[in-house]
């Protein structure tokens, strides 16, 4: 398939919590896409930091990786045309309030630190974070 790739996606301690595990993964299905690796995580405050590495010493870094530590996550890699730049389309702005109408975080979030899912933002970071979350056996093709 032409332009096929993998994207890292997320869905966050608060996505879990409140039920919408379904939701997100029936949206990504719907698309087209593939999930080729998923599981149920609590990460680790270590992966979580250098997960959120970029981030590190700015105001929101350490109750980023508190919150993003404070229950399980959902993680996956989707694979499909397009997918990481489609995948940040889907989820909507990181602000809910900026989000465009009909995406997950439009939908389903009201603030920007509890905003349902994560997305990898380009070929670069998809590559790392597929790899600091899944061994390479994990992903079935
Ligand atoms: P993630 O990485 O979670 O998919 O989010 P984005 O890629 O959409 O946005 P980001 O990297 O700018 O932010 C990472 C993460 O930090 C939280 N955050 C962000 C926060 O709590 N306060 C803030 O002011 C910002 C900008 C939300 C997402």
């Amino acid at each position: 398939m032409a332009n096929t790739e993998r994207t890292y996606i997320m869905v966050k301690p608060d996505g879990v919590r409140r039920g919408l595990t379904a939701e997100v993964i029936g949206r990504i299905e719907r698309k087209g896409f593939r999930i080729v690796a998923l599981k149920k995580m609590v990460i680790p405050q270590s992966l979580a930091q250098t997960h959120y590495g970029e981030h590190q010493g700015k105001p929101f870094f350490d109750g980023l990786v508190k919150f993003m530590t404070s229950g399980p996550v959902v993680a996956m890699v989707v694979e499909g045309p397009g997918s990481i730049a489609e995948m940040r389309r889907l989820m909507g702005a990181t602000r809910p309030w900026e989000a465009a109408p009909g995406t997950i975080r439009a939908d389903f979030a009201t603030t920007v630190d509890e905003n349902i899912i994560h997305g990898s933002d380009g070929p670069e970071s998809a590559e790392r974070e597929i790899g600091l979350f899944f061994k390479p056996e994990e992903i079935i093709g």
